[in-house]
């Protein structure tokens, strides 16, 4: 009887472990999911952008660009992704320059859900070839994001480590002039 019992019980446990870490680990990428990317800080006009504005942008079309981490270790690879560039965001946007040289002082953050924070320069994304990489993107192999990085994201394709300016489940871009 006592044997019985204390089988039922360690069953019961067992089960109700699984149960309690399944749904943590479905609603765990579930909760950063993001429907929109808001751009604010110094733009003339905010945006919040969600998929369906972001197809009013030139779309990108990328084949592949392999995951490298800061390690140096590779993570796997991005395939038949479309976005489009944080350039033409910005654009749309209008980043604000009171002065000929506020741009040169001024950097872009985006954001996730998750707390995750990446900076470009201005300089890098207007005047550097990296600019030409850098994208929000919204949809692999013509469907929506999967839940462990959509529906919406960035990556800065032309970086030698791609990893870290890989951000998922992004939420904002914010403009900030960061010296005087
Ligand atoms: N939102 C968010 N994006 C992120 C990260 C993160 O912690 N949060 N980690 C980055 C880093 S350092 C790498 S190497 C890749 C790792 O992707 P993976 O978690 O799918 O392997 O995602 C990048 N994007
Ligand atoms: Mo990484």
């Amino acid at each position: 009887m006592f044997q019985q019992c204390r089988a039922l019980l360690i069953t019961t446990a067992l089960v109700f472990c699984q149960q309690v870490f399944a749904h943590e680990t479905t609603s765990d990428l579930s909760k950063y999911v993001t429907e929109s990317v808001t751009v604010s800080g110094a733009v003339e006009n905010k945006l919040i952008l969600r998929v369906n504005d972001l197809r009013q942008f030139p779309p990108q079309k990328v084949g592949e660009v392999p995951l490298i981490c800061q390690t140096g270790a590779n993570v796997g690879k991005l395939e038949n992704f479309k976005g489009v560039l944080l350039k033409d965001i910005l654009e749309k946007a209008v980043v604000i320059s009171k002065d000929h040289n506020d741009v040169k002082k001024t950097i872009v953050i985006a954001s996730a859900t998750d707390g995750y924070k990446v900076v470009f320069s201005w300089s890098e994304i207007f005047n550097t070839p990296i600019g030409e990489g850098v994208m929000v993107f919204f949809e692999k192999d013509g469907k929506p994001l999967p839940e462990d990085e959509g529906r919406i994201a960035m990556i800065s394709s032309k970086d030698l480590r791609t990893g870290p300016r890989h951000v998922k489940w992004l939420n904002g871009i914010e403009v900030r002039k960061i010296v005087d």
